[in-house]
Parts: C-alpha cells; sequence; structure tokens
C-alpha cells in the first residue's frame, strides 16, 4: 500500500499523469482479485503477491495456461504470511487490445487462477478464458527472467531500526522489437520519480 503512495506522490512531481490500478494475488484463495480490470491507455496495474507462492504470467487468450511470446513475467513471489513486500507493475498500452494472465504455479491455472485487463464482454470473455484454462493440458512457467514486460520492486521499512530499503528492477526483452529501449527509458524515469518521492515520504515520517 505504501508503494500507491509513493506512486501518488510521483504524479505530484509531475512524473506518472497515469492511474494505477491494484491487482490482489492469491489474496483470496487461487484468484486474482478483481479478476478483471479496465484501464486507460498509459495507466499502471500493479500486482500484489500473498501467500504461498504465485506467479502473473502473459498468455495469449487461446492458450489461457501456457507464455505469450514477448509477453510479461513477474517470477515467483513467496510470502509464508500477509502481502509481500515485492510488487509487480505493468503499464498498459492499448485499452482495445485485452491482456491476458494467470499463475504458472503447480495447476492454480486450471484452478481458475487467471485475470484479465480490458477483457471484452462478449466474444473472448473472462468467462470463456476461465473455462478454457480449466482443460489446458500443461502450467507453463516461462523461460525468461524474473520482472520480464514489467517492473519488480521490493520494498522494506522497519521503524525499529529506522531504515528504509527499496530496490527496482526493469526488464523488457521480448520478441517485439521495439520493447527493450523505451522500457529501459521509461524504468529510469520511474526510478528517479521514486527517489524523489521517497525523500518527500521520509519527511513525512519524521513529522509524524
Ligand atoms: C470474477 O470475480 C467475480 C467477483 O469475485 C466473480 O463473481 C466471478 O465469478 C469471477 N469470474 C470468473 C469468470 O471467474
Ligand atoms: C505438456 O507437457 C508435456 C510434458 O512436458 C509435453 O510433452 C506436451 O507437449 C505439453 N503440452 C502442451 C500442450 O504444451
Ligand atoms: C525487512 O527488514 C528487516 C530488517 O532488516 C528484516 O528483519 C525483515 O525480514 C525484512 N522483511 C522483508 C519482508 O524483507
Ligand atoms: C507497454 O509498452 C512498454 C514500452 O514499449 C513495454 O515495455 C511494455 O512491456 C508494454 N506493456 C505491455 C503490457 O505490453
Ligand atoms: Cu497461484
Amino acid at each position: 500500500m505504501l508503494f500507491q503512495s509513493i506512486i501518488a506522490s510521483a504524479s505530484l512531481v509531475g512524473l506518472a499523469l497515469a492511474a494505477n490500478h491494484d491487482v490482489m494475488v492469491g489474496m483470496d484463495g487461487l484468484t486474482f482479485t478483481p479478476n478483471t480490470t479496465t484501464a486507460a491507455n498509459g495507466d499502471t496495474v500493479t500486482f500484489h503477491f500473498y501467500p504461498m507462492k504465485h506467479s502473473v504470467v502473459q498468455a495469449a487468450f487461446a492458450t489461457p495456461c501456457e507464455p505469450m511470446a514477448g509477453g510479461f513475467y513477474s517470477g515467483f513471489v513467496p510470502t509464508s504470511s500477509g502481502e509481500s513486500m515485492t510488487t509487480f507493475m505493468i503499464t498498459v498500452n492499448e485499452t482495445t487490445k485485452p491482456i491476458w494472465f494467470y499463475c504458472s504455479q503447480a495447476s492454480h491455472c486450471q484452478s481458475g487462477m487467471v485475470g484479465a485487463i480490458n477483457a471484452p464482454t462478449t466474444g473472448n470473455t473472462i468467462e470463456k478464458f476461465v473455462a478454457s484454462a480449466k482443460s489446458a493440458s500443461n502450467n507453463t512457467t516461462p523461460s525468461v527472467t524474473a520482472g520480464t514486460g514489467g517492473t519488480l520492486s521490493a520494498m522494506n521499512m522497519t521503524s525499529a531500526s529506522g531504515t528504509m530499503t527499496m530496490s527496482m528492477s526493469s526488464t523488457a526483452t521480448g520478441t517485439a522489437a521495439s520493447s527493450t529501449g523505451t522500457g529501459a527509458a521509461s524504468a529510469l524515469e520511474v526510478s528517479k520519480g521514486l527517489g524523489f518521492s521517497a525523500a518527500f515520504a521520509f519527511l513525512g515520517y519524521l513529522f509524524v
């Protein structure tokens, strides 16, 4: 939740004007909450991870439990209790193009642990995606690096020792030739924004 306030303060310094949408991974069992998100072009979607160990993998509509070529992958994010400090954030570029995703742990995908961004209400619906996931023969973890196609962030504020640690990584490798350069540039902007905002957040923290 801290991450949202940092993103919000980043927008105050003019670095991120788009909205963010949160998706909880495994908070209510083997499911994404919410399972569908409506996002505008340039908006971000941040995945928050709950016990025990889940992942978010982009799929094509026709192949629910298989990685899409050039798609995003969070990596597995384990947490034994409560929300993990690690989040995975992706940027939505095309509102007319639905984004489908699943969890590649065990048979979570077949159990209905799938979701969508900008899913149509007719035709290729989330209901059809869930139904076809149920009969998928495999649940495949991609061979690409954790954090591909998005930004993995880890944050840890420990009031006892007064330390705050943050780390971010972003990779945009994939089959799409255009994704590498721009992905790296925007990651840099986000890190700069976080630097400023973290300073503000820390000042605020001192005054409480
Ligand atoms: C999506 O989530 C809603 C709210 O929990 C639920 O009612 C609905 O059945 C889910 N849809 C699918 C296709 O699982
Ligand atoms: C599922 O996995 C098995 C074993 O690795 C493999 O032989 C098979 O081709 C896979 N099926 C699909 C649809 O990918
Ligand atoms: C946060 O940092 C504290 C102090 O270094 C450590 O004990 C704790 O395990 C860390 N928590 C997480 C979730 O990494
Ligand atoms: C959106 O575009 C950026 C920059 O090209 C890219 O890094 C990112 O992977 C794209 N997002 C999705 C969900 O495809
Ligand atoms: Cu899962």
